[in-house]
């Protein structure tokens, strides 16, 4: 049996799951209380006391965490341990103003491999395995928490990152990856160039690990026929952790989140109501064995169910679907978190008026993002020349505020249709929900 298959945790009776969460909530409580006074004084402002939660069943006295705190506690407001104590810092992608940044003691790194080694394991992986990571690595939580994973497992890394799909599909067939981990377009792209170079008879490989962004059952269904392998989904949000909060297994119906290190909750997104299982809504984190940063009823965004049915794998830790939507406007393109908001920034700060469309779609498995503005009355009297210079210029600009590029179309004044309810700012043409 493989190390990182605990069947003793991940199949454990909801009698001992409960048991663990009652326990570690309430020590997770009082740590936090204790440690970060930004947390205490919210817990204050809602008359709780740390001995006011005695259970899972007192959860929902604790006030929500949400991306604006992480944004106001930037940096350190959040942090529980002294900083002495932590030896990483990993970070949201995109850059709405000040970036989320989260940080890790050795035990929470070791607790976050052992999530994302849970995860290959599920996967079929065993430390045969050559695992070939092309997530970016740095920042993002994608390429060190699947590296960290692999190598817990005993399993031969590839520490690709991303980016020159030649050499990582030279080196797949010379050393003979046999599990991918990237996301889902990536993987799309990989196998659609393996397909054109007719190199499927000389790979390997036999499962992928796919996350980071919505994917649909059509594009598992594709990734899986062109490159002969099970695709399973992954999920997982840096102030969490990062990837392994929730994995699939050999049913590929859903993700088994790991109950013995994360409380789950879907609320309302209206009014925070707890809804019961089986409900869609927004889902809820309690990290409750976090050293540095531990975060109480964090509020994700991700629209999904939980379910508690039977799994044919065995495993009896809850399953959340696959995310089917966001509570609020964040767009991932390119795997980079992208906020509407941060377009308007730029497109005010250069003088444009606030009339503007974003168009997202996906061509040839890679997202593009198109971005219409409107000019003033005065620049549309520009020249040709004038103009194309200033769509260069709001290339380069938003480039520099989202990372990425967006192509940039500005179009006559009045021309983007107005709408008589809310603006219809952003038009996704991908089916990824
Ligand atoms: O995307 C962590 C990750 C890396 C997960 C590699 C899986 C694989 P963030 O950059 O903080 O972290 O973005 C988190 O991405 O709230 C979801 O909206 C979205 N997301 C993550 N995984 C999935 C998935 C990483 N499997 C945000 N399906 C989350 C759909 C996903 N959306």
């Amino acid at each position: 049996m493989e190390h990182y298959y605990q069947p003793e945790i991940e199949c454990a009776s909801q009698e001992q799951i409960r048991a663990w969460q009652d326990e570690r909530l309430v020590k997770q409580v009082k740590h936090v209380y204790d440690n970060v006074p930004y947390y205490r004084n919210l817990m204050e402002k809602r008359g709780v006391k740390p001995e006011d939660i005695r259970s899972v069943e007192d959860l929902h006295k604790l006030p929500f965490l949400t991306k604006d705190d992480l944004r106001e506690a930037y940096p350190y407001g959040l942090l529980a341990t002294p900083l002495k104590d932590c030896v990483r810092i990993q970070s949201t992608s995109g850059t709405t103003g000040r970036r989320v940044v989260a940080f890790y003691t050795q035990h929470d790194i070791d607790l976050w491999e052992e999530c994302c080694a849970r995860a290959l394991v599920a996967a079929g992986g065993t430390k045969d395995d050559v695992v070939h990571v092309c997530y970016g690595y740095g920042l993002f939580t994608g390429g060190p928490g699947l590296n960290g994973g692999s190598h817990k497992l005993g399993s031969l890394t590839l520490p690709m990152s991303s980016g020159n799909t030649d050499r990582q599909i030279q080196f797949m067939c010379d050393l003979g990856s046999t599990i991918l981990c990237c996301t889902p377009s990536y993987a799309a792209y990989l196998a659609e160039c393996i397909c054109e170079r007719g190199l499927q008879d000389q790979i390997k490989l036999k499962a992928g690990i796919f996350g980071a962004e919505a994917w649909s059952e059509e594009m598992r269904q594709d990734i899986q026929q062109k490159l002969g392998i099970k695709a399973y989904d992954i999920y997982g949000l840096t102030e969490i952790s990062g990837p392994g909060v929730a994995f699939e297994c050999s049913a590929q119906t859903g993700m088994h989140i790991n109950e013995d290190h994360f409380i789950a909750e879907i609320i309302d997104p209206e009014t925070g109501e707890v809804l019961p299982e089986g409900e869609k809504g927004e889902l809820v984190f309690t990290s409750i064995t976090k050293e540095a940063f531990p975060l109480l009823r964090y509020r994700t965004k991700d629209i999904c169910v939980l379910t508690r049915e039977k799994c044919s794998c065995g495993r009896t830790h809850v399953k959340m679907s696959k995310p089917m939507g966001r509570s609020d406007d964040m767009l991932i393109v390119k795997g980079v978190n992208v906020f509407p908001s941060q377009i308007e920034t730029v497109l005010l700060n250069k003088g444009y008026p606030a009339n503007y469309q974003i168009l997202v779609d996906r061509v040839n498995n890679s997202d593009t993002l198109d971005v219409e503005v409107e000019m003033t009355p005065e620049m549309f009297s520009d020249s040709v020349t004038a103009v194309s210079t200033r769509e260069k210029e709001l290339v380069d600009a938003l480039k520099s505020m989202l990372g990425i590029y967006a192509k940039v179309k500005l179009v006559a004044p009045k021309t983007i249709a107005r709408s008589e309810g809310k603006a219809v700012r952003i038009i996704d043409k991908r089916k990824l929900y």
